[in-house]
């Protein structure tokens, strides 16, 4: 069934034009495939006489489906508390430090049964779809032991299930040490990597993720955690230079990472590092703001090394509980000083890219037909506004979401 989506403002983001701008523009699309995009008035003939659908898009802008590439979705509990804590003058370290912090929220997700889970995260993924996500990536890590991991990576799965978006499951088992492995840290490091073979066996993992820091782990750890994800061919993923610089971008670089994360402290020679491997650039201007950091990512140095930078919510909550998305265009604008085109490439083209998925992320014959249909006359408003939602609609996979089957 061929469709045809016609009186569009294309924002393919791919071409030479800026936004890959097509001022009238139309689409068709087959099953859940692009198969051509281009000025309304050339659709080609022998395409014209296949289409057995049309909807009149009334001039709205469209972008690619949004790919939010770096969540913790799934987790028990709340931490507003914490907040309260750190308005009285605790810093995240110290309460990380005194037990608190990441795991609280391990012993929270520890106590919650799957279903638990899956409504809490369910919930918040509602918000995350309202805005135009299409595809997005959840982390385990506030498991911390098999069980709890394996319970997290099903709710993930299971969201992908259920909801009409693509889930990428990255295991974070190394994200904190649990309390059961105090003093043990290698211990857990080793117990942790027979875990993913078993979790990939059961194919709950896509790409194996680690917390980089000093109060996370060491990179020599953090080097036993990539191995054994070479091992069994799984990609990598790194949460980097966060609140230090502990040279985890350069290890994650040697491993081919499809992405480092954080970057506030990244040096030049791990701007080096990822613009000779190709490792995209995730920046997380929600935990920036939320943790009050005052120390930028070097996005100036990034864009003349040619990273790709992606952006995303690094939804979590300890240090950025926010379900928006769209906020967090705003903030990579007004706090990173990333340009709207480059907040727009950051959540579709290069988020895919960060995700390994090449067949999303730009509005091109052979990707999918995932994109957002936006009350806006100009995708600038996407990252100017915040606090609006200009979503008018969704095509998921060629579908326009909630239209029966
Ligand atoms: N960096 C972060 O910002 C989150 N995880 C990480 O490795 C915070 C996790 C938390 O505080 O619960
Ligand atoms: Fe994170």
């Amino acid at each position: 069934m061929m469709k045809l989506w016609t009186n569009a403002h294309l924002a393919t983001l791919a071409g030479a034009q800026p936004w890959g701008w097509i001022e009238q523009g139309a689409l068709i699309t087959q099953g859940a495939h692009i198969v051509w995009v281009g000025e309304a008035d050339q659709v080609p003939a022998e395409l014209r006489g296949q289409i057995t659908a049309s909807y009149d898009l009334a001039g709205a802008v469209i972008t690619p489906g949004l790919i939010d590439c770096h969540t913790h979705l799934v987790y028990g509990g709340l931490r507003a508390k914490e907040f309260e804590q750190r308005l009285q003058g605790a810093s995240y370290e110290e309460i990380a430090r005194a037990g608190g912090g990441i795991r609280s929220t391990v012993s929270a997700t520890r106590a919650a049964s799957e279903d638990e889970l899956f409504e809490a995260a369910a919930g918040r993924l509602r918000h995350l779809l309202a805005e135009g996500v299409t595809s997005i990536e959840i982390k385990s890590g506030y498991g911390l032991s098999l069980a709890a991991e394996r319970a997290s990576l099903r709710v993930a799965r299971r969201l992908g299930e259920h909801f009409d978006v693509t889930v990428r499951t990255s295991y974070l088992a190394a994200h904190a040490l649990p309390p059961e492995f105090a003093g043990r840290q290698d211990d857990y490091v080793s117990a942790l990597c027979d875990w993913m073979a078993q979790l990939h066996a059961e194919g709950l993992i896509d790409a194996v993720d680690a917390f980089c820091e000093g109060i996370g782990f060491t990179p020599a750890q953090t080097r036993r955690v990539f191995e054994a994800a070479h091992r069994l061919g799984l990609p990598v993923k790194l949460h980097a230079e966060q609140l230090s610089d502990q040279g985890g971008t350069q290890l994650a670089c040697e491993f081919a990472a499809l992405s480092c994360d954080h970057l506030e402290y990244l040096s030049p020679a791990g701007i080096a590092a990822m613009a000779a491997s190709g490792c995209v650039a995730t920046l997380l201007p929600g935990a920036y703001y939320f943790l009050r950091e005052t120390k930028l990512p070097p996005v100036q140095a990034l864009r003349e090394a040619g990273v790709s930078i992606a952006i995303s919510t690094d939804h979590n909550p300890g240090t950025s509980p926010t379900l928006s998305l769209l906020l967090m265009l705003n903030m990579a604008c007004t706090l990173f000083r990333l340009t709207p085109e480059e907040a727009l490439r950051g959540v579709t083209v290069n988020a895919a890219k960060s995700l390994g998925l090449a067949d999303r992320g730009q509005l091109l014959a052979g990707q999918r037909a995932d994109f957002c249909v936006w009350d806006v006359q100009h995708p600038n408003e996407l990252a100017y506004f915040f606090g609006r939602n200009p979503l008018r609609q969704v095509v998921q996979g060629g579908q326009l979401r909630g239209e029966a089957f």
